[in-house]
């Protein structure tokens, strides 16, 4: 109770000063006061190690490895490990890079999939001891380690327990395998503040099992770091969000009833998403995303960097909705963040700063309805204190409550942050925010759950008086700050659209920005070509980019990139009912009938032509395509062998546009994609948004 008292002396308004003056004085003489019992904590609790998790809010995620080198987002596990060999691989940079994007940790891939171990297990043959970097002699973890200590960073490590190389997995001794590598992880790099445990696994019906001994390898881990974040699909340090795009639900209950989950299964992205309610454990959730299309570098995505407004959308949809944020930057084949990353970064840095540069609350009068009598450590003055630690909370069981700031002057925001105090539960179910126009509120939001953080993106709004209101709760609210913040308007990002016949538009949100665009991959600059609001012709493939000015050219945003296939002007689908494959739109989509695999889709591109390769744009649910196989031919009738054949890796759970260059050019009027499985257990159709040739 102590420290509570520490925090009455620093204040901004008289109001406010005198009231703590008071509060203080009471807590002092007040026999009562002492004699207040605490709150009772609500349902599941967060461990101390927990909250300090979920404070941390963003961190840096990076996928580094073979598949860096070879182009692939799966590794087979059966690459030279010869392949991994950055030319000047500087670890520090990357920690001074997430320091300076005000993140808090880095954790790396210390094995995926492919099982290369980026330190030299002794439980591998396939380890950068291995690899030409450095003679065999180098060591990832290790450099990485020691930059998150110089940096002031946490350290932390995914490692797969899919591991396509090592010989034992699918059989019982591999788990003894996993669990040393896990101990060599956790004794050799000082302390790690989180284990990372990817679910994935694309073995397929016909693949190697492996029945995981999870206790044994939380008990390995454990042994070394007791207050570790265990991550997985079922936590139970903390949650996958359930997608790959950085988003958490609107509604997201840090609760979960972690013993229906298990990483891998399939079916419940939704309850990862939103949380459960009732949820018997504390299993917060962590949005992870990529900062480009893909989780390894390639440097074929070099200009599809995500663009400031969709990552400012990614931050708003995760450290706003109650969940932390593992941002990925890949780093490239010299062992370097790219500057068209690291740049990003900064960009993103510098906006977050000036949206939350001025609290606008402090300057506020706080009052509140409900409020919790004769207790003397919940306060509406606590609300805007700037103290995560002291709250206000109604009456044990009162479960609505209003809160008021009212201002002298009238005060212009666009951004509402509140926060619960998660240490006693998540316990708001429902809340609204008004605004007092004239004589009458005015209810500019209604929203779901809070817990630690949620944010809100509002429009301008200008008024003397915000109210909060609390509609329902599982047990009394306990709120600790309500925040209001005016963010500068940002330039939005270029719309480039292309229809089937090639025809292109390019629209912006933002106030009459100047348009510019090339048509030969180059930066658009304002000598590039203006776009005037008429359509033109672009029936090619190849890349489009596009960015906006303003001020004559004075300040730019930034530059969105489109890769198009040749336009399917003139294209049919052969197969029944699958036009919307190829009409140029991936948000049209073809789905087949159920049925067994393989499935196909058959295309006639009404005159013979080459083809380099091909794209694959999955629906965003069902008929999902994984084992693939893909031909072209003169005739429609003699298809011969497949040019490629293949899978989509990882497509489920990131399905983004998929790129297949053919090993040589083919010429044919006709193609053939040959579904061979789905990607998703129990699909019976094969289906596509978009499917294009280049
Ligand atoms: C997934 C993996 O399959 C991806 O390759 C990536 O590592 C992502 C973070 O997790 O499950
Ligand atoms: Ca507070």
């Amino acid at each position: 109770m102590n420290n509570r008292i520490v925090f009455l002396s620093a204040s901004r308004l008289q109001s406010v000063t005198m009231k703590k003056t008071l509060l203080f004085f009471f807590l002092l003489c007040s026999a009562r006061a002492w004699a207040q019992p605490e709150i009772k904590p609500y349902g599941a609790l967060p461990s101390p190690a927990q909250v300090k998790w979920q404070q941390l809010e963003y961190y840096m995620f990076i996928h580094f490895g073979p598949n860096t080198f070879t182009d692939k987002e799966w590794g087979h596990g059966d690459e030279d490990p010869k392949v991994f060999n950055p030319t000047e691989l500087d670890a520090r940079q990357w920690a001074r890079t997430a320091k300076l994007a005000g993140m808090k940790a880095i954790i790396i891939t210390a094995k995926h999939h492919d099982g290369f171990c980026l330190w030299p297990s002794e439980y591998s043959k396939h380890t950068v001891r291995e690899s030409a970097w450095k003679n065999g002699k180098g060591d990832v973890l290790a450099e990485l380690s020691a930059a998150c200590k110089e940096y002031g960073l946490l350290f932390g490590v995914y490692l797969s327990p899919w591991d396509r190389n090592h010989p034992d997995y699918g059989t019982p001794a591999y788990n003894q395998v996993f669990a040393n590598q896990l101990r060599e992880v956790h004794t050799k790099y000082g302390h790690v503040f989180e284990q990372w445990f990817d679910g994935a696994n694309g073995e397929g019906p016909n693949g190697k099992k492996q029945v995981y001994d999870w206790d044994l390898f939380h008990n390995t881990v454990r042994k070394y770091h007791p207050e570790v974040i265990f991550f997985s699909d079922a936590g139970p340090g903390c949650r996958w969000i359930g997608n790959e795009n950085g988003f958490a639900g609107t509604t997201n209950w840090s609760t979960l009833n972690g013993k229906q989950f298990a990483p891998g299964m399939p079916g419940i992205n939704k309850p990862l998403n939103e949380g459960q309610e009732d949820g018997t454990d504390w299993i917060p959730g962590e949005a992870d995303v990529s900062i480009r299309p893909g989780w390894f570098y390639s440097p074929g995505t070099d200009d599809k960097v995500k663009t400031l407004p969709w990552l400012l959308d990614i931050y708003y949809g995760s450290v706003g909705r109650n969940a932390n944020l593992l941002l990925n930057v890949p780093v490239d084949r010299r062992g370097r963040i790219h500057k068209n990353d690291s740049l990003r970064l900064m960009e993103l840095r510098k906006t977050l700063d000036a949206d939350f540069k001025t609290n606008l609350a402090v300057r506020a009068r706080t009052s509140a309805v409900n409020t919790r009598k004769n207790s003397m450590l919940t306060s509406a003055v606590y609300l805007t204190d700037g103290n995560y630690n002291t709250y206000w909370a109604t009456g044990e069981g009162q479960l609505t409550g209003t809160i008021n700031l009212s201002f002298e002057k009238p005060v212009t925001f666009n951004r509402f942050q509140i926060q619960e105090f998660i240490p006693l539960g998540q316990r708001v179910k429902g809340f609204t925010v008004s605004v007092l126009e004239g004589k009458k509120y005015r209810e500019i939001a209604r929203e779901t759950t809070i817990g630690y953080k949620r944010i809100l993106r509002l429009p301008n709004t200008t008024t003397r008086s915000v109210r909060i209101e609390i509609l329902d709760a599982k047990a009394s609210p306990v709120i600790s700050e309500v925040k209001l913040f005016r963010a500068p308007e940002l330039l939005a990002d270029p719309v480039i659209k292309r229809d089937k016949q090639g025809m292109v538009t390019i629209t912006a949100a933002s106030q009459d920005p100047a348009i510019h665009y090339t048509t030969d991959g180059s930066e658009p600059t304002t000598a590039s070509p203006q776009y005037k609001g008429a359509p033109f012709a672009f029936a090619q493939s190849g890349t489009l980019k596009a960015r906006s000015f303003i001020d004559g050219g004075k300040k730019a945003g930034a530059t969105v990139a489109v890769t198009f296939d040749r336009a399917p002007a003139t294209w049919k689908a052969v197969t029944p009912d699958a036009d919307k494959a190829v009409d140029g739109d991936p948000s049209t989509s073809w789905i087949g009938k159920a049925g067994s695999f393989p499935q196909e889709l058959v295309v006639d591109m009404g005159a013979s032509q080459a083809v380099n390769g091909f794209t694959y744009t999955p629906r965003t649910k069902g008929g999902i395509i994984y084992n693939y196989a893909f031909y072209v031919s003169a005739d429609g009738q003699q298809w011969g062998e497949p040019v490629a054949k293949g899978s989509f890796a990882n497509i489920l759970n990131n399905p983004v546009k998929q790129t297949i260059k053919l090993s040589k050019s083919t010429q044919g009027r006709y193609f053939k994609l040959v579904a061979i499985s789905a990607a998703e257990e129990k699909e019976t159709r094969a289906g596509a948004a978009e499917i294009g040739v280049f």
